[in-house]
């Protein structure tokens, strides 16, 4: 009875080992490696080449190139600092090409490049421009054109003249002026010559001048309201 009971754990013993060493052979079948069943073998052969990588970063900057045309230090200083002031320049040039002169006011946007002419040359870059020369109809409107005056540091042309009717002041669409804001003692047609144009001056005033005077140049367009 005894030697029957050792012989079925020897039995179940050999079971076991045999059942064992069949699920290492098909562990390693399967690539797999979690159970270790003796010692690793030998390394297998070279596998196929890979495909390509991704891009890798950029590298660092190069060098700096040979330099330019200089033999001595204050040559090379200067230009150093030429090519800054350049840079500047053209950073101040688009700064002010898209904030200097321009003002609103209600349903009028004043706009000035900054450059002076006489009477005709402003009227013409006006009208072609598709507006006309600045011409206030209130404080308000004379206070926006005021303000570009000042941006550009210029005294500057108005639309309004009595080129059509001396001693009648109208605006570029030839219609009588109803606000006025004349410096004292103007208009006066200087010294008896004829002033048939009209400066706005940097206090806000307006003085009548004559219209061969070059004077900053500042349109006026309309805003339609939707
Ligand atoms: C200038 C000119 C005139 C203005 C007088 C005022 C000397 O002439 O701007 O239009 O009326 O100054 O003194
Ligand atoms: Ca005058």
């Amino acid at each position: 009875m005894k030697a029957l009971r050792v012989f079925g754990v020897l039995l179940l013993h050999v079971a076991l080992v045999m059942s064992s060493t069949q699920i290492c052979q098909d562990v390693e079948k399967s690539g797999c490696s979690i159970i270790t069943c003796g010692a690793p073998g030998k390394d297998g052969e070279k596998g196929e080449k890979g495909e390509r990588g991704i891009i890798g970063l950029p590298g660092f900057p190069g060098h700096p190139g040979p330099p330019g045309d200089c033999k001595d230090s204050v040559c090379e200083d200067l230009q150093s600092k030429l090519k800054a002031l350049e840079g500047q320049l053209k950073a101040q040039q688009t700064e002010s090409f898209f904030f200097k002169g321009r003002a609103r006011s209600s349903d009028k946007i004043f706009l000035s490049d900054g450059d002076q002419g006489n009477f005709n040359e402003a009227k013409a870059r006006c009208t072609n421009a598709g507006g006309q020369m600045a011409s206030p109809r209130n404080s308000d409107e004379n206070k926006a054109i005021l303000s570009i005056n000042k941006q550009y540091g210029f005294v500057s042309y108005l639309g309004i003249n009595e080129l059509e009717t001396p001693g009648i002041y109208r605006d570029p669409s030839n219609e009588v002026i109803s606000y006025t804001n004349w410096k004292e003692n103007e208009p006066n047609n200087y010294q008896g010559i004829q002033e048939n144009c009209v400066e706005l001056q940097n206090t806000g005033k307006w003085n009548d001048i004559v219209c061969e005077a070059k004077r900053l140049i500042i349109c006026e367009f309309f805003i339609s309201r939707g």
